[in-house]
């Protein structure tokens, strides 16, 4: 044995003794480990793709198993031993506070509300930034949210940051003042209220919501309807990490989370997570790429490349992960959808404040701002009273490789990679066809 794995083997032993519970362990990424730590649920924390590392949270006994595959430890963290978030991050009255005070200074361009109660009854609030915020005006919704995980604290410095930003910059910036008079803009800075109050006082590396009876929590990016429990991407252990409820969209979370959507009909959103590097699109579970997905993955792969993140699926280059809030927001409510994972393996899951808050927030600022951005790219957009459905075809292919659902408001939003496209407009008494059509914009369209 070398001197330095004996040495790394007896502070391992030394601090498992005194450990109570989990503890973070870190390993070289080979395929076997990936692996193993797929098939058994265990709770991933982060990777990091550039050093090919990965880091997970187990018990004693998941350690055990490690060993018999030769497992080679970098690094063992006690959490007994690791020191919580940096006070300066936020909780949920914190972050209720943060909200109705920007609705005070900002009134005319801002509207608060709450989307429906935690498992322990708390009001999960969201905000709307738009001009005549009060109105609804038939512009495209762009939404975002952060923490679906309670540990995952630098989530809410992110969409806090966001929603100061914009509102700071309306009249002073011109992008800014363009975003808001154009766009109706959703922001949830913290989703898992009951979850992030549970890290604060009880333990640190909480990740789930609370719901206590039969368990101890679910993980609520496992608990949405859309192919759940479909790829060994979850847990049916109670108290598992990642466990995800005992039916889909079981949590009253989850249910408030999806009558949000449904209700504003977003065209894009972005979920935060932490940590790994990581832009994540549709879907968790493999999947063979569609025609309809190119444009998903064309914009993450360009989010990706402003902020020096890995793009990808999160069952190519991270886990199966299965009912996920991305693949219901893609699949049933046809939202361009992104996971954001903030944050390296340094950083963790709680940075500390002074060093990471404002250069992880800043760097942000350009992803969030991409995708503000694109509603100006390359897409259609209009407003029909008289089609329901759009068709969308490769100019001159029959086979039409979308199907796009007007809004029930009458509006649409197609976002489309540049080329060339024939389009079919459905209603209920007629048809019209608009073919080879150049689409390097956006184009806005009479009917
Ligand atoms: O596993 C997760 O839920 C996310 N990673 S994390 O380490 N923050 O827990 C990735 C989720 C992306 N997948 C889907 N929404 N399907
Ligand atoms: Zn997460």
């Amino acid at each position: 044995m070398k001197l330095k794995t004996l040495l790394w083997v007896t502070l391992f032993y030394t601090v498992s003794l005194f450990a109570q519970d989990s503890m973070i362990v870190s390993f070289k990424l080979t395929p076997e480990i990936k692996a193993f730590l797929r098939a058994n649920e265990y709770d991933v924390t982060g990777v990091n793709l550039k050093t090919n590392e990965i880091e997970a949270l187990l018990t004693q006994n998941q350690i055990s198993d490690l060993k018999f595959l030769k497992a080679n430890f970098n690094f063992t963290f006690p959490q007994a031993l690791a020191p919580g978030p940096s006070q300066e991050y936020k909780n949920p009255q914190e972050i209720e506070d943060f909200i109705k005070a920007v609705h005070a200074s900002y009134p005319d361009i801002t509207e608060v509300k709450s989307i429906g109660k935690s498992w322990e009854g708390r009001e999960i609030y969201a905000i709307k930034i738009s001009d005549n915020a009060k109105a609804s005006e038939k512009e495209p919704v762009i939404f975002f949210n952060g923490m679906h995980h309670a540990r995952e604290v630098m989530t809410t410095e992110i969409t806090t940051d966001l929603v100061d930003y914009l509102t700071k910059n309306y009249g002073v910036k011109s992008e800014v003042t363009k975003w808001i008079n154009d766009n109706e803009i959703w922001v949830i800075p913290m989703y898992n209220v009951d979850g992030n109050n549970k890290m604060w006082n009880e333990y640190a590396m909480w990740r789930k919501n609370t719901h206590a009876e039969r368990g101890n929590g679910v993980d609520l990016n496992r608990n949405y309807p859309k192919d759940w429990n479909a790829c060994q991407g979850s847990s049916v252990d109670p108290y598992s990490d990642v466990f995800r409820g005992f039916s889909p969209a079981s949590e009253p979370e989850t249910k408030a989370m999806m009558a949000f959507v449904e209700s504003i009909k977003p065209v894009f959103s972005i979920s935060y997570h932490s940590y790994s590097e990581l832009v994540l699109y549709p879907y968790g579970c493999s999947y063979k790429k569609t025609p309809a997905l190119e444009p998903v993955e064309m914009i993450g792969k360009e989010i990706a490349k402003v902020l020096n993140y890995t793009p990808g699926t999160p069952w190519e280059i991270l886990y199966n992960a299965d009912g996920g809030d991305m693949d219901w927001m893609y699949a049933e409510q046809q939202v361009i959808p992104y996971v954001i994972e903030v944050n390296s393996t340094r950083a963790g899951f709680h940075p500390d404040y002074a060093k990471w808050r404002n250069q992880t927030v800043e760097l942000n600022r350009k992803g969030w701002m991409h995708l503000l951005s694109r509603m100006e790219g390359p897409s259609i957009q209009g407003l029909t009273p008289d089609y329901s459905i759009i068709r969308i075809h490769q100019a001159g292919q029959a086979d039409a490789f979308q199907t796009y659902k007007v809004n029930p408001n009458g509006t649409f939003f197609v976002i489309l990679k540049p080329g060339f496209y024939d389009f079919t407009f459905e209603g209920a008494a007629k048809i019209k066809k608009l073919t080879n059509m150049n689409i390097q914009k956006k184009e806005v369209i009479q009917l």
